[in-house]
Protein backbone atom coordinates (compact mmCIF):
# COMPACT_ATOMS: atom_id res chain seq x y z
CA UNK A 1 0.00 0.00 0.00
CA UNK A 2 1.37 3.53 -1.16
CA UNK A 3 1.56 6.27 1.36
CA UNK A 4 -0.96 8.41 -0.15
CA UNK A 5 -3.55 5.21 0.07
CA UNK A 6 -2.65 5.24 3.76
CA UNK A 7 -3.53 8.29 4.25
CA UNK A 8 -7.03 8.12 3.05
CA UNK A 9 -9.58 8.74 5.65
CA UNK A 10 -12.76 7.36 4.41
CA UNK A 11 -14.90 9.61 6.76
CA UNK A 12 -13.53 12.78 4.74
CA UNK A 13 -14.70 11.79 1.16
CA UNK A 14 -17.50 12.68 -0.39
CA UNK A 15 -20.15 10.31 -1.72
CA UNK A 16 -18.92 9.80 -5.10
CA UNK A 17 -15.04 9.53 -3.68
CA UNK A 18 -16.05 7.07 -1.16
CA UNK A 19 -18.09 4.64 -3.44
CA UNK A 20 -15.04 4.84 -6.12
CA UNK A 21 -12.53 4.20 -3.04
CA UNK A 22 -14.94 1.13 -1.69
CA UNK A 23 -15.07 -0.55 -5.46
CA UNK A 24 -11.45 0.36 -5.05
CA UNK A 25 -10.84 -1.54 -1.82
CA UNK A 26 -13.39 -4.52 -2.74
CA UNK A 27 -11.42 -4.95 -5.54
CA UNK A 28 -8.46 -5.34 -3.00
CA UNK A 29 -10.42 -7.67 -0.85
CA UNK A 30 -9.93 -4.88 1.84
CA UNK A 31 -12.96 -6.08 4.72
CA UNK A 32 -12.52 -3.74 7.35
CA UNK A 33 -12.58 -0.69 4.83
CA UNK A 34 -15.44 -2.20 3.34
CA UNK A 35 -17.30 -2.35 6.33
CA UNK A 36 -16.52 0.87 7.41
CA UNK A 37 -17.71 2.03 4.19
CA UNK A 38 -20.58 0.62 4.21
CA UNK A 39 -21.53 2.19 8.10
CA UNK A 40 -20.15 5.54 6.48
CA UNK A 41 -22.59 5.48 3.75
CA UNK A 42 -25.64 4.29 5.91
CA UNK A 43 -24.80 6.79 8.64
CA UNK A 44 -25.47 9.56 5.71
CA UNK A 45 -28.40 8.18 5.54
CA UNK A 46 -28.13 5.97 2.15
CA UNK A 47 -30.91 3.27 1.64
CA UNK A 48 -29.47 -0.33 2.23
CA UNK A 49 -30.35 -1.03 -1.58
CA UNK A 50 -28.49 1.92 -2.86
CA UNK A 51 -25.37 0.67 -0.48
CA UNK A 52 -25.55 -2.55 -1.94
CA UNK A 53 -26.13 -1.86 -5.66
CA UNK A 54 -24.07 0.97 -5.96
CA UNK A 55 -21.11 0.66 -3.63
CA UNK A 56 -21.17 -3.29 -3.53
CA UNK A 57 -22.35 -5.01 -6.75
CA UNK A 58 -21.06 -2.47 -9.02
CA UNK A 59 -17.66 -3.01 -7.24
CA UNK A 60 -18.06 -6.55 -7.44
CA UNK A 61 -18.94 -6.35 -11.33
CA UNK A 62 -15.26 -4.77 -12.15
CA UNK A 63 -13.82 -7.24 -10.15
CA UNK A 64 -15.70 -9.76 -12.48
CA UNK A 65 -13.89 -8.55 -15.65
CA UNK A 66 -10.23 -8.11 -14.42
CA UNK A 67 -11.10 -11.76 -13.15
CA UNK A 68 -12.56 -12.77 -17.04
CA UNK A 69 -9.44 -11.31 -18.63
CA UNK A 70 -7.09 -12.65 -16.16
CA UNK A 71 -5.62 -9.77 -14.46
CA UNK A 72 -7.42 -11.18 -11.22
CA UNK A 73 -7.43 -14.87 -10.21
CA UNK A 74 -8.95 -17.02 -7.62
CA UNK A 75 -7.31 -16.27 -4.34
CA UNK A 76 -8.00 -12.24 -4.84
CA UNK A 77 -11.20 -12.92 -5.81
CA UNK A 78 -11.96 -14.92 -3.19
CA UNK A 79 -10.74 -11.73 -0.63
CA UNK A 80 -12.48 -9.98 -2.81
CA UNK A 81 -15.96 -11.70 -1.88
CA UNK A 82 -15.35 -11.96 1.67
CA UNK A 83 -14.90 -8.55 1.65
CA UNK A 84 -18.51 -8.54 -0.11
CA UNK A 85 -20.01 -10.98 2.15
CA UNK A 86 -18.85 -9.09 5.43
CA UNK A 87 -20.71 -5.94 3.93
CA UNK A 88 -23.96 -7.36 3.01
CA UNK A 89 -23.87 -8.77 6.50
CA UNK A 90 -24.34 -5.65 7.74
CA UNK A 91 -26.92 -4.78 5.49
CA UNK A 92 -29.19 -8.28 5.67
CA UNK A 93 -30.80 -7.29 8.86
CA UNK A 94 -31.78 -3.72 7.47
CA UNK A 95 -32.97 -5.18 3.99
CA UNK A 96 -35.07 -7.92 5.90
CA UNK A 97 -37.01 -5.66 8.44
CA UNK A 98 -39.23 -3.31 6.46
CA UNK A 99 -42.39 -4.46 7.81
CA UNK A 100 -43.37 -6.22 4.59
CA UNK A 101 -46.37 -8.65 4.51
CA UNK A 102 -45.88 -12.06 4.66
CA UNK A 103 -45.92 -13.34 0.79
CA UNK A 104 -44.91 -16.88 0.39
CA UNK A 105 -42.42 -18.95 0.77
CA UNK A 106 -38.94 -19.95 -1.04
CA UNK A 107 -36.35 -22.97 -1.64
CA UNK A 108 -33.29 -21.94 -2.68
CA UNK A 109 -29.84 -23.16 -3.58
CA UNK A 110 -26.97 -22.65 -6.17
CA UNK A 111 -27.01 -25.82 -8.33
CA UNK A 112 -24.42 -29.32 -8.67
CA UNK A 113 -20.83 -28.48 -9.44
CA UNK A 114 -21.35 -24.38 -8.29
CA UNK A 115 -20.19 -22.91 -5.56
CA UNK A 116 -21.21 -19.34 -6.20
CA UNK A 117 -23.13 -17.80 -3.79
CA UNK A 118 -22.95 -13.75 -3.32
CA UNK A 119 -25.95 -13.49 -6.03
CA UNK A 120 -28.03 -16.44 -4.29
CA UNK A 121 -27.25 -14.67 -0.89
CA UNK A 122 -28.46 -11.54 -2.02
CA UNK A 123 -31.83 -12.62 -3.85
CA UNK A 124 -32.45 -14.17 -0.08
CA UNK A 125 -31.93 -11.19 1.40
CA UNK A 126 -34.18 -9.08 -0.94
CA UNK A 127 -36.58 -11.58 -1.02
CA UNK A 128 -36.85 -11.72 3.09
CA UNK A 129 -37.17 -8.16 2.87
CA UNK A 130 -40.07 -8.70 0.56
CA UNK A 131 -41.96 -10.53 3.10
CA UNK A 132 -41.33 -13.99 1.98
CA UNK A 133 -40.04 -17.05 4.19
CA UNK A 134 -36.59 -17.79 2.33
CA UNK A 135 -35.12 -21.50 2.88
CA UNK A 136 -31.49 -21.48 1.44
CA UNK A 137 -30.01 -24.85 0.88
CA UNK A 138 -26.57 -23.33 0.09
CA UNK A 139 -24.39 -24.34 -2.82
CA UNK A 140 -23.62 -26.96 -4.96
CA UNK A 141 -27.37 -28.80 -4.47
CA UNK A 142 -27.88 -31.97 -6.59
CA UNK A 143 -31.81 -32.83 -7.38
CA UNK A 144 -32.15 -34.47 -4.76
CA UNK A 145 -31.53 -31.65 -2.11
CA UNK A 146 -34.23 -29.14 -4.29
CA UNK A 147 -37.03 -32.13 -4.32
CA UNK A 148 -36.96 -32.97 -0.44
CA UNK A 149 -36.63 -29.37 0.65
CA UNK A 150 -39.69 -28.11 -1.38
CA UNK A 151 -41.48 -30.50 -0.55
CA UNK A 152 -41.01 -30.84 3.24
CA UNK A 153 -41.18 -26.90 3.51
CA UNK A 154 -44.22 -26.85 1.58
CA UNK A 155 -43.05 -24.14 -0.72
CA UNK A 156 -44.70 -21.82 -3.09
CA UNK A 157 -41.23 -21.03 -5.16
CA UNK A 158 -37.95 -23.08 -5.91
CA UNK A 159 -34.81 -20.60 -7.01
CA UNK A 160 -31.71 -21.57 -8.46
CA UNK A 161 -28.65 -20.04 -9.21
CA UNK A 162 -26.12 -20.97 -11.55
CA UNK A 163 -22.47 -18.69 -12.28
CA UNK A 164 -21.10 -21.17 -14.70
CA UNK A 165 -22.13 -22.20 -17.68
CA UNK A 166 -21.09 -25.47 -17.18
CA UNK A 167 -23.39 -25.79 -14.31
CA UNK A 168 -26.77 -24.08 -15.92
CA UNK A 169 -27.86 -26.69 -17.82
CA UNK A 170 -28.19 -28.68 -14.29
CA UNK A 171 -31.32 -27.03 -13.57
CA UNK A 172 -32.94 -28.37 -16.35
CA UNK A 173 -32.59 -32.06 -14.38
CA UNK A 174 -34.18 -30.63 -11.64
CA UNK A 175 -37.38 -29.28 -13.53
CA UNK A 176 -37.14 -32.71 -15.20
CA UNK A 177 -37.34 -33.97 -12.21
CA UNK A 178 -40.33 -32.76 -10.91
CA UNK A 179 -42.11 -33.35 -14.10
CA UNK A 180 -41.14 -36.79 -13.47
CA UNK A 181 -42.88 -37.10 -10.03
CA UNK A 182 -45.33 -35.09 -10.92
CA UNK A 183 -45.14 -32.15 -8.98
CA UNK A 184 -43.92 -29.02 -11.52
CA UNK A 185 -46.99 -27.42 -11.51
CA UNK A 186 -46.93 -27.05 -7.64
CA UNK A 187 -44.16 -24.47 -7.92
CA UNK A 188 -43.41 -21.69 -9.50
CA UNK A 189 -39.28 -21.80 -10.45
CA UNK A 190 -37.24 -19.01 -10.86
CA UNK A 191 -33.90 -19.25 -12.03
CA UNK A 192 -31.20 -16.73 -12.41
CA UNK A 193 -27.23 -16.36 -12.36
CA UNK A 194 -24.69 -13.88 -14.59
CA UNK A 195 -24.68 -16.28 -18.14
CA UNK A 196 -28.60 -17.31 -17.96
CA UNK A 197 -30.69 -15.53 -20.22
CA UNK A 198 -34.48 -15.11 -20.84
CA UNK A 199 -34.15 -17.84 -24.12
CA UNK A 200 -32.42 -20.29 -21.05
CA UNK A 201 -35.04 -19.84 -18.84
CA UNK A 202 -37.82 -20.86 -21.14
CA UNK A 203 -36.12 -23.64 -22.76
CA UNK A 204 -35.43 -25.44 -19.53
CA UNK A 205 -38.92 -25.04 -18.64
CA UNK A 206 -38.85 -22.71 -15.80
CA UNK A 207 -41.24 -20.07 -15.00
CA UNK A 208 -39.05 -17.26 -15.41
CA UNK A 209 -35.11 -15.88 -15.41
CA UNK A 210 -34.21 -13.52 -13.05
CA UNK A 211 -32.10 -10.35 -14.03
CA UNK A 212 -31.06 -9.31 -10.92
CA UNK A 213 -32.47 -9.88 -7.45
CA UNK A 214 -35.31 -6.96 -7.33
CA UNK A 215 -36.23 -8.55 -11.03
CA UNK A 216 -36.79 -12.31 -8.34
CA UNK A 217 -38.59 -10.42 -5.58
CA UNK A 218 -41.08 -8.46 -8.33
CA UNK A 219 -41.51 -12.08 -10.55
CA UNK A 220 -42.20 -13.81 -6.99
CA UNK A 221 -44.57 -11.10 -5.98
CA UNK A 222 -46.43 -11.36 -9.49
CA UNK A 223 -46.44 -15.20 -9.28
CA UNK A 224 -47.68 -15.01 -5.39
CA UNK A 225 -50.62 -12.90 -6.69
CA UNK A 226 -51.69 -15.07 -9.25
CA UNK A 227 -51.41 -17.97 -7.26
CA UNK A 228 -53.78 -16.23 -4.41
CA UNK A 229 -55.83 -14.81 -7.58
CA UNK A 230 -56.61 -19.00 -8.85
CA UNK A 231 -57.01 -20.25 -5.26
CA UNK A 232 -59.76 -17.88 -4.74
CA UNK A 233 -61.34 -18.21 -7.87
CA UNK A 234 -61.03 -22.50 -7.55
CA UNK A 235 -62.77 -22.26 -4.03
CO1 LIG B 1 -16.11 -17.48 -10.37
N1 LIG B 1 -16.54 -17.26 -12.26
N2 LIG B 1 -15.19 -19.08 -10.69
N3 LIG B 1 -15.59 -17.26 -8.51
N4 LIG B 1 -16.75 -15.61 -10.39
C1 LIG B 1 -17.42 -16.17 -12.68
C2 LIG B 1 -18.87 -16.60 -12.64
C3 LIG B 1 -16.89 -15.88 -14.15
C4 LIG B 1 -17.96 -15.27 -15.08
C5 LIG B 1 -15.62 -15.01 -14.06
C6 LIG B 1 -15.10 -14.61 -15.40
O1 LIG B 1 -14.47 -15.38 -16.05
N5 LIG B 1 -15.41 -13.40 -15.79
C7 LIG B 1 -16.42 -17.32 -14.61
C8 LIG B 1 -17.47 -18.18 -15.29
C9 LIG B 1 -17.23 -18.31 -16.78
C10 LIG B 1 -18.25 -19.17 -17.43
O2 LIG B 1 -18.81 -20.09 -16.92
N6 LIG B 1 -18.50 -18.84 -18.67
C11 LIG B 1 -15.97 -17.92 -13.28
C12 LIG B 1 -15.10 -19.02 -13.15
C13 LIG B 1 -14.51 -19.55 -14.45
C14 LIG B 1 -14.78 -19.62 -11.91
C15 LIG B 1 -13.90 -20.83 -11.65
C16 LIG B 1 -14.08 -22.01 -12.62
C17 LIG B 1 -12.44 -20.31 -11.63
C18 LIG B 1 -11.40 -21.36 -11.43
O3 LIG B 1 -11.42 -22.11 -10.50
N7 LIG B 1 -10.51 -21.36 -12.37
C19 LIG B 1 -14.30 -21.22 -10.20
C20 LIG B 1 -15.50 -22.18 -10.20
C21 LIG B 1 -15.83 -22.73 -8.84
C22 LIG B 1 -17.13 -23.52 -8.85
O4 LIG B 1 -18.19 -22.95 -8.68
N8 LIG B 1 -17.05 -24.83 -9.03
C23 LIG B 1 -14.71 -19.89 -9.67
C24 LIG B 1 -14.56 -19.51 -8.34
C25 LIG B 1 -14.91 -18.27 -7.84
C26 LIG B 1 -14.58 -17.80 -6.41
C27 LIG B 1 -14.67 -18.93 -5.37
C28 LIG B 1 -13.21 -17.23 -6.41
C29 LIG B 1 -15.62 -16.63 -6.23
C30 LIG B 1 -16.96 -17.08 -5.61
C31 LIG B 1 -17.11 -16.69 -4.17
C32 LIG B 1 -18.51 -16.88 -3.69
O5 LIG B 1 -19.49 -16.79 -4.40
N9 LIG B 1 -18.60 -17.17 -2.41
C33 LIG B 1 -15.90 -16.24 -7.67
C34 LIG B 1 -16.48 -15.00 -8.07
C35 LIG B 1 -16.68 -13.99 -6.97
C36 LIG B 1 -16.84 -14.72 -9.41
C37 LIG B 1 -17.32 -13.38 -10.01
C38 LIG B 1 -16.09 -12.49 -10.13
C39 LIG B 1 -18.38 -12.64 -9.29
C40 LIG B 1 -19.67 -13.41 -9.01
C41 LIG B 1 -20.50 -12.59 -8.08
O6 LIG B 1 -20.53 -12.83 -6.90
N10 LIG B 1 -21.14 -11.54 -8.63
C42 LIG B 1 -17.88 -13.87 -11.41
C43 LIG B 1 -17.82 -12.82 -12.50
C44 LIG B 1 -19.20 -12.34 -12.91
O7 LIG B 1 -20.21 -12.88 -12.56
N11 LIG B 1 -19.20 -11.30 -13.69
C45 LIG B 1 -17.23 -15.19 -11.58
C46 LIG B 1 -21.93 -10.58 -7.85
C47 LIG B 1 -23.37 -11.07 -7.71
C48 LIG B 1 -24.17 -10.04 -6.95
O8 LIG B 1 -23.91 -11.21 -9.01
O9 LIG B 1 -23.89 -13.74 -8.87
O10 LIG B 1 -24.55 -12.56 -11.02
P1 LIG B 1 -24.51 -12.59 -9.54
O11 LIG B 1 -26.02 -12.55 -9.01
C49 LIG B 1 -26.99 -11.62 -9.46
C50 LIG B 1 -27.80 -12.11 -10.67
O12 LIG B 1 -27.10 -13.00 -11.50
C51 LIG B 1 -29.05 -12.67 -10.07
O13 LIG B 1 -29.26 -11.83 -8.96
C52 LIG B 1 -28.01 -11.54 -8.34
C53 LIG B 1 -28.09 -10.23 -7.61
O14 LIG B 1 -28.54 -9.17 -8.40
N12 LIG B 1 -29.09 -14.05 -9.57
C54 LIG B 1 -30.29 -14.66 -9.35
C55 LIG B 1 -28.11 -14.91 -9.21
N13 LIG B 1 -28.62 -16.03 -8.76
C56 LIG B 1 -29.96 -15.93 -8.82
C57 LIG B 1 -30.97 -16.83 -8.47
C58 LIG B 1 -32.27 -16.44 -8.65
C59 LIG B 1 -32.58 -15.17 -9.18
C60 LIG B 1 -31.60 -14.27 -9.52
O15 LIG B 1 -33.20 -17.33 -8.29
C61 LIG B 1 -34.49 -16.98 -8.32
Amino acid sequence: MSDEEEDIILSELSDEELVQQMHDDLYDGLKDEILEGVNILLEREWTPYKVLTEALVEGMRIVGIDFRDGILFVPEVLLAANAMKAGMGILKPLLAETGAPKQGKMVIGTVKGDIHDIGKNLVSMMMEGAGFEVVDLGINNPVENYIEAIEKEDADILGMSALLTTTMPYMKVVIDEMKAKGIRENYVVLVGGAPLNEEFGKAIGADAYCRDAAVAVETAKEYMAQRTHNQSASS
